[in-house]
């Protein structure tokens, strides 16, 4: 057993309009481990500049994550909500492990492929470190577990390894400052449940996503109830009836993302939601997931918007929040600056 203390960290990028995917991959299963962890749930704005940002997009992208977590059921007095920016640690942590990951390392990432395409040449250099910041994120608090959805298990193995490096590497200066020898816990990632990874509703090739240009292929968490209903009534599917065993969605990616969207909502398995409809066809199983969906996310939204009609009442929670992060950034910080033998 792990003698790190139970404790969660995941973030959000403000790079866009929050989704399903990033509601049903992370924040909705933040709620529940709150019982069992101390969570820390951060805004990571400073993954979002990654990518060009609009400076106004950015500050509305931050307060409506914010919005979402405390919608949702993020509790920000027992545990943390905070945008990254504001604890500098975050950026300071992030340079010390891009002198300890290795270019091979980074290079084999599939996000970065995936998002600098052929244009290697004139992406930032921030979108190629980017998983050495996630690394810090989530070590700086020496984090045990980590909710994401499928998409960032590649950078939660780096994390790892990162965490191994840096103890094995510093393990002299670890034992001579009386630290423990496994001075970053190697972190569990938890990707869980049937919507780990939601697909776009009009390309079954292709998660959804906050950079799609479809609004049509993306359930946005501030779309209203009519939105919701026709973008799912008009979602690829195909012409056969829902199987009754999860094996019979093997190849049929849109009619899987859709089971595994009402799965989700309706917290039950795959199997439970072909239990009821196995055999039935689109023509029935999609007016019944717009009926679920608008009745799971609507009272969100109506939620967000209430938070978001107070933009102070957000700024005290993300302040708040940063100075508990910060007193426990500092710490490690200063135990890391004396590993590394930098003088302080
Ligand atoms: N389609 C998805 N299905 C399940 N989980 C998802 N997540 C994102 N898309 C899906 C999860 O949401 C959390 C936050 O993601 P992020 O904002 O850090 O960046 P991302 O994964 O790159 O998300 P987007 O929406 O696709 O943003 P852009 O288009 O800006 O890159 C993570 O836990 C992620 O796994």
């Amino acid at each position: 057993m792990s003698k790190f203390p139970p404790r969660v960290f995941s973030g959000i990028k403000p790079s866009g309009d929050l989704h399903l995917g990033n509601y049903l991959g992370a924040i909705r299963r933040f709620v529940p481990l709150q019982k069992t962890h101390a969570c820390i749930y951060c805004v990571v704005d400073l993954h979002a500049i990654t990518v060009w940002q609009d400076p106004e997009d950015l500050k509305r992208g931050t307060y409506e994550i914010a919005a979402a977590y405390l919608a949702a059921g993020v509790d920000p007095k027992e545990h943390i909500i905070f945008n990254q920016s504001q604890v500098v640690e975050h950026a300071e942590l992030a340079w010390m492990f891009n002198c300890v990951v290795r270019m091979g390392w980074m290079q084999r990432m599939t996000q970065y492929k995936d998002k600098a395409g052929k244009n290697t040449q004139n992406v930032s250099l921030g979108l190629f470190a980017y998983p050495s910041l996630m690394a810090a994120d989530i070590l700086l608090y020496q984090t045990t577990h980590v909710p994401v959805g499928d998409d960032q298990k590649q950078h939660l193995e780096l994390t790892r390894d990162i965490a191994q490096k840096f103890n094995n590497d510093f393990a002299g200066s670890i034992s001579k400052n009386n630290l423990p020898a496994e001075f970053f816990p190697i972190i569990e990632p938890v990707i869980t449940g049937p919507a780990t990874r939601i697909l776009s509703l009009k390309d079954g090739a292709k998660k959804m996503s906050k950079s799609e240009q479809s609004s049509a292929a993306t359930i946005y968490m501030l779309d209203d109830a009519d939105a919701i209903a026709k973008k799912i009534k008009k979602a690829k599917s195909d012409a056969d009836a829902l199987p009754s065993e999860v094996a019979g969605l093997e190849g049929r990616l849109e009619a899987g993302n859709l089971v595994g969207i009402y799965a989700a909502l309706a917290d039950i398995s795959k199997q439970d939601v072909l239990n009821e409809f196995g055999g039935k066809g689109f023509g029935t199983f999609k007016p019944a997931l717009a009926d679920l969906a608008v009745a799971h996310l609507a009272p969100i939204a109506e939620n967000m918007r209430r938070y978001l009609a107070e933009p102070d009442e957000i700024e005290t929670i993300l302040k708040d929040g940063a100075n508990r992060a910060r007193t426990i950034a500092q710490k490690t910080m200063k135990d890391v600056r004396e590993i590394i033998g930098f003088v302080q």
